[in-house]
């Protein structure tokens, strides 16, 4: 996969030579091309940001700098567009997944109040544009936004992860425990500061591991996501599922209005 990011600061970039992406560029599975944008920034200052029309707070990009700059890293390509945004649609493990499978993505990071808006309609003519946020919170640019994504998207390309399974396990992978968040994990020693590991763990018995894990992940759902334990399909729930969401005194479906 190619990954091309646009930003005013590259130096944010630095973690993407460690670890796992770092390990996939190195074999050649990620091909990661950072970009100064005032690089295509022309007066002597390289402005890339002006007063937003209309007035209000902050600064607005100029949309000629950016237009350069996706002009000539794109060429005759035509890469997906993403542009990290908090008023973008939510960046999810379902998105992740839809972009692992693109062959090139181009990530346009803003700053200050975010991008002239016609740069973004100026690209939906010719390429596939997504603005996206990562979560309801607000960020100082897109950089750390885009750091996120590129990490969920680069461990689900193939040969990236050591272990396939774990990305069949995660909370929110399709499939396996759908909806529900992972329980609680352990290692050796088996007794640390005099808290035991769940005897059920070292029992070998792998029915009974299977449903502790599930009880904990439910247990956790309800404790941590509520929205997401509500939102649970009556029909995947098991009669011991039911017992133990009734002992947490948890109903499952949508809040019905006071009448
Ligand atoms: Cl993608 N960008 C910024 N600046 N803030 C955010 C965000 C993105 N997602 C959540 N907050």
């Amino acid at each position: 996969m190619r990954l091309d990011i646009i930003s005013i600061f590259p130096e944010y970039f630095a973690p993407l030579g460690v670890s796992l992406i770092g390990k996939a560029r190195e074999r050649g599975t990620l091909d990661v091309r950072v970009h100064q944008l005032r690089e295509w920034a022309h007066d002597v200052h390289r402005t890339v940001d002006d007063t937003p029309y209309g007035g209000g707070p902050g600064m607005v990009m100029k949309p000629e700098v950016w237009g350069e700059a996706i002009d000539e890293v794109t060429g005759d390509g035509a890469p997906r567009l993403i542009v990290p945004t908090p008023s973008g649609r939510p960046f999810t493990q379902e998105l992740a997944q839809e972009l692992a499978e693109e062959p090139w993505l181009l990530f346009a990071c803003g700053r200050y109040e975010g991008i002239d808006s016609r740069v973004m309609t100026e690209y939906r003519a010719r390429l596939r544009v997504d603005e996206v946020s990562i979560g309801d919170y607000v960020l100082a640019g897109g950089e750390v936004a885009v750091l996120v994504m590129v990490e969920a998207i680069g461990r689900l390309l193939p040969g990236v992860l050591g272990n396939a399974c774990s990305v069949a396990d995660d909370s929110f992978a399709p499939g396996a425990m759908r909806n529900l968040v992972e329980g609680p994990v352990f290692t050796k020693p088996p007794l640390w500061r005099g808290h035991e590991v769940p005897p059920v763990l070292l029992s070998g018995h792998h029915g009974k591991v299977a449903r502790w894990r599930r009880d904990e992940a439910l247990r956790r759902t309800v404790a941590n996501r509520p929205e997401l334990a509500s939102a649970l399909d009556p029909g995947s729930l098991d009669k011991h599922d039911r017992r133990l969401l009734e002992e947490l005194s948890f109903r499952v479906g949508p809040e019905h209005m006071a009448d």
